[in-house]
């Protein structure tokens, strides 16, 4: 079926979480639903704040406009868990607040999109490890170190400064175990969509006047190469494993830096040495 055609069949009424059939419609390519008003709304609100936050901050001769530099603090560490003043990191804490509501909002479109389609919740479900490592990063962390000043600015230069200076803060953030994980796992992830993506091509994309190579072909292939393949559905759930674990051993690597664990990382493997085997 032609997808133009597919997509009149399909734009139907129904399979929404809330509100029935209330915004239950489509603009242009967009299906909007509840959550895309609620996506709208929340990341609008953010994008003012921030635009807001950057003008006080030119105002009071700090900032500039250049969007490289623009930066949204959070509160000093002064504050606590408490609320600080707007222009102080309040407009910080508000933005968090709109941020988690477009992420979630945009989850939860596509679980109504999915339920509209009769698929599973894979997508908002790998998704929601996305927004899980940013919770952990401006609430999780922050919560369990006791001020909201934990969390990172927004901005494109500053934020890249609150990840060098946390990451010295342990001295070397290479020597953490799980760091160590989620990079390995960030690695094999771009390796195995290398590998299928090249492999794909290779058999479905052949030159002019040769056949389509099935996925027996595909098979043999890694047979050949490794002396086993995964197969055509495997590699979909190794791809989505391996990439969703290197969101996850994220969060667990930052949230454990501070609230668990306070010396240098690399201090931390003296466990090893440690070991009763040596003596
Ligand atoms: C390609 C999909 C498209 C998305 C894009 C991002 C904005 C921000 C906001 C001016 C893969 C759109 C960006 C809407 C504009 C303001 C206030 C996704 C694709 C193109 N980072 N980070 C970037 C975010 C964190 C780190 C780039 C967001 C943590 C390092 C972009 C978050 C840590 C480097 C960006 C976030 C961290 C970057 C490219 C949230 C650990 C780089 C991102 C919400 C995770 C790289 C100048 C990209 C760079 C980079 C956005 C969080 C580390 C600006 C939205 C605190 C080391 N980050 N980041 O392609 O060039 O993602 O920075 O958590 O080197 Mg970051
Ligand atoms: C948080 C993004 C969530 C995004 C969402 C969506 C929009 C909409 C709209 C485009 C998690 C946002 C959407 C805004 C846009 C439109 C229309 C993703 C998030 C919800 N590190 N390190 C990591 C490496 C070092 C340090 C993670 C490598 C140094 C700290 C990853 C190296 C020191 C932290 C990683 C390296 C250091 C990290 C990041 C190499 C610094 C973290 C990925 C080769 C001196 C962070 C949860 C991630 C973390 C993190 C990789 C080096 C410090 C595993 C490869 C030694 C402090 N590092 N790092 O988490 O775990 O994505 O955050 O040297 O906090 Mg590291
Ligand atoms: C995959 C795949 C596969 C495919 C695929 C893909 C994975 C084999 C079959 C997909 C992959 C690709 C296409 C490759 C490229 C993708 C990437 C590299 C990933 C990164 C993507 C991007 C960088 C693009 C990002 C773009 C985005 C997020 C779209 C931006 C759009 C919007 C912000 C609009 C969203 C719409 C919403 C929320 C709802 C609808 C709303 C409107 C249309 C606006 C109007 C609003 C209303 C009518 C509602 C009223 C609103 C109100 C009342 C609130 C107002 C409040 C205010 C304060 C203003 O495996 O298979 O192929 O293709």
């Amino acid at each position: 079926m032609a997808l133009l055609s597919f997509e009149r069949k399909y734009r139907v009424r129904g399979g929404t979480l809330i509100g029935g059939d209330l915004f239950d419609f489509w603009v242009g390519p967009f299906y909007v639903g509840f959550f895309g008003v609620t996506t709208i709304f929340f990341a609008a609100l953010g994008t003012a704040l921030i635009f807001w936050g950057a003008a006080l901050d030119v105002r009071a001769g700090t900032g500039s406009w250049n969007p490289w530099l623009i930066s949204i603090a959070p509160p000093d560490i002064s504050y606590g868990l408490g609320l600080a003043p707007l222009a102080e990191g309040g407009l910080w804490q508000i933005i968090t607040i709109c941020a988690i509501g477009a992420f979630v909002s945009w989850a939860l479109r596509q679980v109504e999109i999915s339920r509209k389609l009769g698929m599973a919740y894979h997508v908002p479900v790998a998704f929601g490890v996305a927004i899980f490592a940013y919770v952990t990063l401006v609430v999780i962390r922050p919560l369990l170190l006791g001020a909201w000043g934990h969390g990172f600015p927004y901005g494109i230069w500053s934020h890249l400064d609150w990840v060098s200076n946390v990451g010295y803060q342990f001295l070397h953030f290479h020597y953490n175990p799980a760091h160590m994980l989620a990079v390995t796992f960030f690695f094999t992830t771009t390796l195995a969509l290398s590998l299928h993506g090249s492999l794909i091509l290779s058999a479905a994309n052949p030159q002019r006047g040769e056949a389509v190579k099935s996925p027996e072909y595909e098979d043999t292939f890694f047979r050949d190469v490794l002396g086993y393949s995964v197969g055509e559905l495997g590699i979909h759930r190794l791809g989505l494993f391996l990439a969703l674990n290197a969101g996850f051993w994220s969060a667990v690597c930052i949230v454990i830096s501070g609230p668990f664990w306070t010396r240098g990382w690399p201090e931390w493997w003296t466990w090893w040495l440690n070991l009763p085997i040596w003596s």
